[in-house]
């Protein structure tokens, strides 16, 4: 992996390129933002003198946060005439960058070089380098690993970063790859941990926070053999409320919201384990209730939802209809 970026830098150095642009998909995520920040201090390690920016189309909530917090710059005005090389970060394809492109011809006569994580795109064939490997949990990893194996040290703030790019990646460390501990080991030498996990924590807004309060106490618990159920109402938030159910222990999580005038909200959420032991699918099961209903839904296997336009023939009863809904959908699962 070193050897590869090796061949990048020199690349560089013999066409003597000074501007680069880091390209990262739409919506960025902790892992774009830190693998790029981290291939920046790279490219700056072996050629001082080059400048690079960063774009996306667009960031997610989370890492609008982390930008702030170090200060990064992230631009959504690509113009490619203005650079003289592309790198592909935790992406590898064009149709990813959203509108970052848009009328404009690339790479044109440029080189471009990838480096990610994800399953092959035969865009990627295109590229002058590519340091692809699905077997790392992230970019981030992949541009921790550089660094590991030259042992460059890191600056506190891009250690930190990379931290907080892998363990978003690799959700919590839920997902692990060969050399994720290492290279954490590693990159906990010069970052700080602690910081990575208080800035990968959304803010839950006060509304949620109380909705989900408000849907526990409403919560009405069945017991069907060993599996419990629970069905709850709340205004908003439906789905947090229904993830927060399952959190706490319930198998089977529905919650009902009710809106002017008569649309009805369900989000349904279940255990892994609990969709396997009854062999279903709840995002069929949404499906097919919103056909005999009269709206739309559907969804994954443990998470998903129907919006009713018109509740319909369901009562309006907010008592009797959580009953009604309950019963609707133990009817498809037992
Ligand atoms: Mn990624």
């Amino acid at each position: 992996m070193l050897q590869e970026f090796r061949k990048i830098i020199s690349f560089l150095k013999e066409r003597k390129i000074i501007k680069i642009a880091i390209l990262l998909h739409q919506n960025a995520d902790a892992d774009a933002i830190a693998s790029a920040m981290g291939l920046k201090e790279l490219i700056h390690h072996f050629i001082p003198s080059v400048s690079i920016q960063l774009f996306a189309s667009s960031l997610n909530s989370l890492t609008g946060n982390l930008c702030s917090h170090f200060k990064i710059n992230v631009y959504d005005n690509l113009i490619i005439d203005d650079y003289e090389a592309f790198f592909f970060c935790d992406v590898n394809n064009l149709l990813q960058l959203g509108e970052l492109i848009l009328n404009q011809e690339f790479p044109g006569d440029k080189p471009f070089f990838i480096i990610d994580h994800h399953s092959f795109h035969e865009f990627s064939e295109r590229a002058d380098f590519t340091i692809i490997d699905q077997s790392f949990s992230s970019a981030s990893e992949i541009i921790s690993y550089i660094f590991y194996q030259s042992g460059i040290s890191l600056p506190k703030n891009i250690a930190t970063l990379l931290l907080a790019g892998i363990m978003s990646d690799s959700r919590r460390f839920l997902i692990t790859s060969k050399h994720i501990f290492e290279v954490t080991n590693f990159l906990t030498k010069y970052g700080d941990y602690e910081q990575a996990l208080s800035v990968l924590a959304t803010p839950v807004s006060l509304s949620e926070r109380v909705a989900k309060i408000k849907g526990m106490q409403r919560a009405i618990l069945k017991k069907i053999d060993d599996d419990l159920i629970a069905i709850s109402h709340v205004s908003s938030f439906e789905s947090a409320v229904a993830r927060s159910l399952t959190s706490v222990g319930t198998d089977l999580a529905i919650v009902v919201s009710k809106q002017k005038p008569s649309q009805l909200r369900i989000s349904l959420r279940c255990k892994k384990s609990f969709a396997k032991k009854h062999s279903i699918d709840l995002g069929e099961i949404a499906y097919q209730l919103s056909l005999s209903l009269g709206g739309t839904g559907g969804g994954h296997i443990t998470a998903a939802g129907i919006n009713l336009p018109n509740i319909g023939d369901l009562p309006n009863d907010i008592d009797k209809l959580k009953h009604e809904v309950l019963k609707l959908i133990l009817d498809k699962v037992y």
